[in-house]
């Protein structure tokens, strides 16, 4: 123990910081809504938020469909979708609608209750995507966490794994969340080193790597392989044709779980339902989120049938918004939205649209055009005069929204899958003209 007066030093600080401020009741100097400038909000964020992100310079007011208006009224095409959480638009009408039926009836009552709107989501989630069971969570991370859990379970009441040995193989350049079990299974060292120890019973193989897989597999106590179908933050990497299929099929030779991470792939994003079904094949657990709720509430699901869902015992998930009214309204007009206005389809449609225009820019500035549907990734040739950063910089400056991924190079365009014809030849004709311009 140390001595008091060594306690009492090293407490008096800490202690004075706590006593110390003033808590202010005074009502902030700047209102929503009253026309605060840009740089008025900049100054504003960075006094009062912790750094945690990089931004591209702009602050957003207003969004309608493929549109979004900074606080200067500049008008730009949203070509990140607010990373694929709004690929029905912005504020679009029929969810919106749910969302304002829902608030004006009952928001919320947690799980301690039953509420009259999550019986009909789970029948409406789990029959659209053909699976036994629902477990209605929040956020995709939150999604990744449970299903992580759910394999552990199954491994040890099902496949027989001795307690605590069971193991989860992970490939290189996933993102499934920043918690320590996302960032334990996480191949970017810059972003997880300051947070070790790290969740043992992680494994990590390279992406797109079937004889790496099938040995992971091979291990008797694997629980499952978790996975994007495209790595999204990874740099939207594209995996080479059956690479899908033979994942299926190792899992099914060696009775591991597939848990598919749908969270930025699903819901139309890459010109099918599920990214999955250009291969037509099934995983064991099925993680959703972020359009989920049209990009109006968080809301994610993990689904699977009862073989795995029998495994968890009252107690074990859940959270205090996970399942609430609002959640499963404005998750089955989503839902609704995306089946009825076909807005895979469309994203098939405008995604080639997207990848031919881009095909043709000039080597030196792109070295690739990758993706399916309208998850696309343009690799940036980088040089010591221009780099991604740079051309989103520039995009923004054309009246354009994108954003590179953490892999630096490549910038996501992932526009609303809501994107007409002319919309989106006017922002391929934005892309090319930026990238000419360097
Ligand atoms: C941010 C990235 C994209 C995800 C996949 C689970 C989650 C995500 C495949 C977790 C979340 C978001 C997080 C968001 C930016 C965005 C992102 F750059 F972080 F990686 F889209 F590529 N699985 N991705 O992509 O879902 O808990 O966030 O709901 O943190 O800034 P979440």
């Amino acid at each position: 123990m140390f001595p008091v007066s060594r306690r009492l030093s090293q407490t008096t600080p800490l202690l004075l910081r706590a006593l110390a401020r003033p808590a202010s009741s005074a009502p902030p100097r700047l209102q929503p809504g009253g026309g605060s400038t840009s740089e008025e909000l900049f100054s504003l964020e960075h006094k009062y938020g912790a750094c945690i992100y990089k931004p591209v310079p702009v602050i957003l007011e207003r969004g309608e469909g493929v549109f979004v208006w900074d606080v200067e009224g500049h008008q730009y095409y949203d070509f990140l979708s607010a990373c694929s959480s709004l690929n029905h638009g912005h504020r679009h009408p029929r969810i919106l609608s749910a969302l304002h039926a829902q608030t004006a009836k009952l928001t919320q009552t947690s799980r301690a209750f039953h509420n009259s709107l999550l019986g009909l989501y789970e029948e409406h989630i789990c029959r659209l995507f053909g699976y036994d069971k629902v477990l209605p969570t929040n956020t995709g991370t939150e999604g990744g966490e449970t299903a992580c859990k759910l394999a552990r379970s199954w491994a040890y009441k099902v496949k027989g794994v001795p307690k605590y040995r069971a193991k989860i193989v992970f490939a290189h350049g996933n993102f499934w969340g920043r918690t320590m079990a996302a960032f334990s299974s996480s191949s970017d060292v810059s972003s997880t080193e300051d947070f070790g120890p790290y969740m043992p019973g992680f494994e990590l193989i390279p992406y797109n790597d079937i004889p790496a897989l099938e040995k992971a597999l091979q291990d008797p106590h694997t629980a499952a392989f978790m996975v994007e179908p495209i790595q999204g933050d990874g740099g939207v990497v594209v995996p080479d044709p059956g690479y899908l299929g033979k994942i299926r099929h190792l899992c099914n030779k060696y009775n591991v779980l597939w848990i598919a991470d749908e969270v930025q792939t699903g819901l139309g994003r890459t010109g099918r339902r599920l990214a999955v079904d250009h291969e037509n094949v099934r995983p064991d657990i099925l993680i959703l989120g972020k359009s989920l709720s049209g990009g109006v509430y968080p809301v994610s699901a993990v689904l699977c049938d009862d073989h795995i869902a029998s495994c968890v015992r009252v107690g074990q998930y859940g959270s205090t918004f996970g399942g609430s009214p609002v959640a499963c309204r404005v998750a089955m007009a989503a839902l609704q939205v995306m089946e009825e206005e076909k807005l895979a389809e469309n994203a098939a449609v405008m995604g080639q649209l997207l990848h031919n225009g881009l095909s043709k820019l000039p080597k030196d500035v792109v070295r690739e055009v990758r993706g399916r549907g309208l998850l696309q990734g343009l690799v940036i040739r980088e040089t010591k005069d221009w780099d991604a950063w740079k051309v989103c910089l520039r995009l923004r400056d054309n009246g354009l929204l994108a954003k590179n991924t953490s892999h630096g190079s490549v910038i996501r365009l992932a526009p609303p899958l809501v994107i007409t014809e002319h919309q989106m030849q006017e922002c391929v004709d934005i892309i090319q003209r930026t990238i000419m311009s360097f």
